[in-house]
This record gives C-alpha cells, sequence and structure tokens, in this order.
C-alpha cells in the first residue's frame, strides 16, 4: 500500500487507511458509530457540547501538518483513523522473529496475546474521558477549559485507532470487544475498566493535571513499547498517537507548574516563608505545597502500578514473540533477544528490600517503569525550580517505588514515602499526611469555582506563559453557550 498522508474525507469517518475501499471494515465501523457518538453525548455536560471550542484537528499525519486549529462543537469533531506512514520493508526489531519482515496481518499464534493487549490499550481511552467528565464545570480559565477538551476528544480518537485494529483485524470477537469498550465505565461496580488507575476518580483540576502529567505519562511509555511491534498497523497507530499524547503532558506539567507559581506568589505577597504554615497558605485561597506533594505521591502510585507486575511472564512472552517491545528498543545496543541477559528488580525479604538480577526477559514491565521514573523526574525538577526562583524552602520529592502500592511485590507490605517497611499501625497513624485526605478534598473543592471570562484566572493558578497556537491572553478560546 502506498503511503498515505493526507486524510481522506469521503467517509462519515476520516482517515489514511484506504477506509471507502475496504467496505467490510467500513460498515463495522459506522455500525459502531452510533454508539460512541450517544456515549459521548451522555457523558460531557450539554452546555459544552453546544459551545465552539478552539481545537486541533489532524488533517494529515506528516510531521508539519497535522495540527489545524479552528472552532469546532465537540460532538463535531471529526474523530479520525490515522497511521503514521508505512516504513518500506520494516522488520520485527526485537524477540524470537528479530529480523524478519514486519507482519501486516495477525500472526495467528498470537492472535489472543496481541488482542488483549490492543484492548487493554483501549479501555484506558475512554476511562480517562469518564474520568474527566464533570471537570469543564469548574475550570479556572477558558484556556484550561480548552485544554481540558483538546486531551478529552484526543482520547476519543485513541478509543477510535483500537476499534480500528480490532475491527480490522480481529473480526467477530473484535467487534464484540469493540462493543465492550462503550459498555464499561470507569467505577462502575458490575463493569469496571480493566486497569485500577482508570477506576479512581478526577475530583479536582489539581488531580487533573496530576493525572495528565503522571498518568498519561504511562501512556506514553506503553504506546512507545506498542509502537514497537512487529504487528506494523499496532506500530503505526501508536507512532501516531504518541505525537498527541506529548500536549496531553504538557498540560500536566504547566498545569502543576502555573499551580505551584501561584502559590508561591501568594506566600511573598503575604510575607509567609513557612511552607507548613497551612492554615495561613490556605486562607490565601492558594493550594499549600505540603498538599501538592500528597497529590503527587497519590497519581505517581497510581501509576507505576500501571506497570504491571515486576516480574511478568505475560510481558516476557509479548516481548519475545514480537508483540511489545522496550522504551527505545532501535536505541539500545544489545542482542535484543534477551536471552541470557539479566535485570535487577526489587523484592521484600522478611523486613528488608533487596535487589536480586532476574532474567531480563522476565523483567520487562520493571525496566519499562524504571524508564518511566526517569522520564516522570524531568518534570518534577522543574517544578522545583519554581519553588526555588519564588525563594521559598521547600523541594517536592518522589516516593519510593514500593510506597502505595496495589500491584507487585511492594503491595503486601506497607512503605513510607522513604522507603522503610513499616507496621499496619504506623501506616495508619501517617497515611493522611502522606496521601490527601478528606479535609485536603474539601479545601481543593472548596477553590474549584469556574473563571469564563475570558483573559481571567481562578485565584488558586498563574495564568500560562504562551497562549495556545501562540495565541495572545486575551484568546477566546471557548464560545460559551448556555443549553
Ligand atoms: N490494574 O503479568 P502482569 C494510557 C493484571 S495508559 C488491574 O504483570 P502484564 C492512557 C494483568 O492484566 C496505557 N489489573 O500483567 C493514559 C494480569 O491479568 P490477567 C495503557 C492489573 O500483562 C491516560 C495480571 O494482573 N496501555 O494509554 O505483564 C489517559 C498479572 O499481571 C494491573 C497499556 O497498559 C493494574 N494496574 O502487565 C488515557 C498497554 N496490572 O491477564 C490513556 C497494554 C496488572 O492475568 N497493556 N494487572 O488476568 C499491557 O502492556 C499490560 O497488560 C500491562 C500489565 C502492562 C497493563
Ligand atoms: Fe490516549
Ligand atoms: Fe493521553
Amino acid at each position: 500500500m502506498a503511503d498515505l498522508i493526507n486524510v481522506s474525507y469521503d467517509t462519515q469517518i476520516p482517515n489514511n487507511v484506504g477506509l471507502s475501499s475496504d467496505k467490510r471494515v467500513l460498515k463495522a465501523l459506522e455500525k459502531w458509530h452510533p454508539g460512541y457518538i450517544d456515549w459521548w453525548n451522555d457523558l460531557i455536560p450539554e452546555q459544552f457540547q453546544l459551545s465552539d471550542i478552539y481545537l486541533r484537528t489532524a488533517v494529515s499525519v506528516d510531521p508539519k501538518g497535522w495540527a489545524k486549529f479552528d472552532y469546532v462543537k465537540m460532538p463535531d469533531y471529526r474523530w479520525g483513523i490515522l497511521l503514521a506512514p508505512q516504513v518500506e520493508d520494516r522488520k520485527i526489531p526485537f524477540g524470537e522473529h528479530k529480523g524478519e519482515p514486519a507482519w501486516q496481518e495477525v500472526p495467528g499464534e498470537y492472535r489472543a496475546l496481541l488482542r488483549r493487549l490492543i484492548v487493554i490499550q483501549a479501555d484506558t481511552e475512554p476511562a480517562s474521558v469518564e474520568q474527566q467528565k464533570f471537570l469543564g464545570k469548574t475550570a479556572p480559565s477558558m484556556y484550561d477549559m480548552r485544554n481540558l477538551f483538546q486531551v478529552n476528544v484526543e482520547e476519543g480518537r485513541h478509543l477510535w485507532a483500537m476499534v480500528y485494529l480490532l475491527q480490522k483485524y480481529f473480526g467477530a470477537d473484535g467487534r464484540e470487544e469493540a462493543h465492550e469498550l462503550l459498555r464499561r465505565s470507569s467505577g462502575s461496580e458490575d463493569a469496571p475498566r480493566m486497569l485500577g488507575a482508570f477506576n479512581e476518580a478526577t475530583p479536582d483540576w489539581l488531580s487533573f493535571f496530576m493525572f495528565t502529567y503522571f498518568t498519561d505519562r504511562d501512556g506514553k511509555m506503553q504506546l512507545e513499547a506498542l509502537a514497537q511491534s512487529g504487528f506494523d498497523p499496532l506500530s503505526r497507530t501508536c507512532r501516531f498517537m504518541l505525537t498527541e499524547e506529548a500536549h496531553h503532558m504538557f498540560v500536566g506539567e504547566t498545569g502543576v507548574g502555573r499551580t505551584i507559581q501561584r502559590t508561591c506568589e501568594a506566600m511573598n505577597e503575604a510575607g509567609i516563608t513557612n511552607p507548613y504554615d497551612i492554615d495561613k497558605i490556605r486562607a490565601l485561597g492558594v493550594i499549600d505545597l505540603p498538599t501538592i506533594q500528597k497529590k503527587m505521591n497519590l497519581h505517581y502510585t497510581l501509576s507505576l502500578d500501571l506497570f504491571g507486575q515486576e516480574i511478568s511472564t505475560n510481558a516476557a512472552n509479548a516481548f519475545n514473540n514480537g508483540i511489545k517491545g522496550r522504551y527505545m528498543e532501535n536505541r539500545l545496543e544489545d542482542d535484543h533477544q534477551l536471552q541470557n541477559d539479566t535485570y535487577p528488580v526489587h523484592s521484600v525479604v522478611g523486613d528488608k528490600i533487596v535487589s536480586e538480577d532476574v532474567p531480563a526477559l522476565t523483567a520487562i514491565n520493571m525496566r519499562l517503569r524504571d524508564d518511566y521514573v526517569r522520564d516522570a523526574a524531568g518534570g518534577v525538577g522543574r517544578w522545583n525550580k519554581i519553588i526555588k526562583k519564588n525563594g521559598i524552602d521547600f523541594a517536592l520529592i518522589i516516593p519510593h517505588e514500593g510506597f502505595h502500592r496495589q500491584i507487585g511485590v511492594f503491595s503486601k507490605v506497607s512503605i513510607s514515602p522513604e522507603g522503610n517497611i513499616i507496621s499496619q499501625a504506623e501506616w495508619d497513624a501517617n497515611v493522611g499526611n502522606w496521601l490527601p485526605n478528606k479535609a485536603d478534598g474539601d479545601f481543593i473543592a472548596s477553590l474549584m469555582v469556574p473563571c469564563f471570562e475570558k483573559g481571567e484566572y481562578a485565584g488558586w493558578i498563574a495564568p500560562p506563559k504562551v497562549g495556545i497556537d501562540n495565541k495572545p491572553g486575551d484568546f477566546e478560546y471557548v464560545k460559551l453557550y448556555e443549553a
């Protein structure tokens, strides 16, 4: 197939995969479409569905042309199926099939494994939109509201991307899975989303920023690993999704950074130097730094759980079979097969945390998590620079990998943020200082008042340094119409 760069609009579903000549898949997607639109319309409050929002839409997948900005009503957003251009003669880059031509069809023996990974990836996308569904109502500015909805429509598109793979390559059970993706729902009792973090609430905007910084970054790492896949359509889909992911993490990093900036400014204006003078700081209408640390502790650790067990035969198989690779696989200098390699993994032995070398194949999840931790540390360092620049004596600290874990070797013990194994009683006595407690949540909720005047910002957050698409500070990012 020739490289398709420009998106074609000759069917209801914009795409660069030649849908108009693929009648079977087109029909299946057209059948799925109304359910998707219903899901979207039931989710996002009507007031926002009617509004014109300054969104970017992909109209081409080449590096310069894919982001076109214009006012769009969200239900009219062109959710498209966009794959990165096919690399000619692409070879499977790792595992036992390394060097063989990349698969253009699903390899029969790995069908179940591949489908499972695609379904899990797919499940997270609508889940995140569900978690964020009420945030529009308390947006701290129109700029932020626009960013929220940009993230939401793109997560919707990511669902389309995975549903396309299911419909095109997995026949009847792919259709069944596509259907189930619209049936499961975040936090539901009887049909919850598949992974833990995607059933948690995103109750306020600080959570939203932490989520897009830490949890969307798991998305980045997982997509990077899947972009290496020997199954070429999955690789191409993930490569294009990654271009959108960068903006989601930008929203998170700058959102937390602006929150910190405003807190520091308010402290300085009021002459408060002690960051632990919490009542006084809160009285200024800003979020104290220790509470920001607690929010970070929560979202960081929920995100660590998304990497699965440290030692996993699922992950070993996915690597060995050429289905899911490592972060930056192409830049790693080894045999890309890991038959004889080892990798250090922590475990709990008695009351000690020890490191042991295990076969590298089984430690693929751990390795990706280590790469994630390094990647996530960058922004935390930049947040600390903001605090320092404002002359306040405080630093955010990434907690120990064993703190507050539900999955893996640390899930059975209690560990402090510093990495000490502690008793249940000690955990219970301190958890309110380490993770957001009820009073913290209530306080943050009290600040979540909408600020819908163009160019204005709620008191707890600083304006951004630059506008979206280089727009000036008073740009009308959302034209709000009453329902
Ligand atoms: N919660 O052998 P293990 C994103 C299950 S985020 C609940 O370690 P594996 C996004 C596991 O399923 C990226 N269950 O599993 C971000 C398994 O169950 P079964 C999403 C969990 O497969 C923001 C069992 O425990 N994409 O895109 O090695 C906004 C044994 O575990 C959890 C992907 O994750 C958990 N946290 O590793 C929007 C990529 N962890 O099958 C979007 C696809 C594990 O034995 N998924 N379990 O019943 C994968 O690569 C892997 O499935 C995982 C788990 C890395 C998630
Ligand atoms: Fe996504
Ligand atoms: Fe994302």
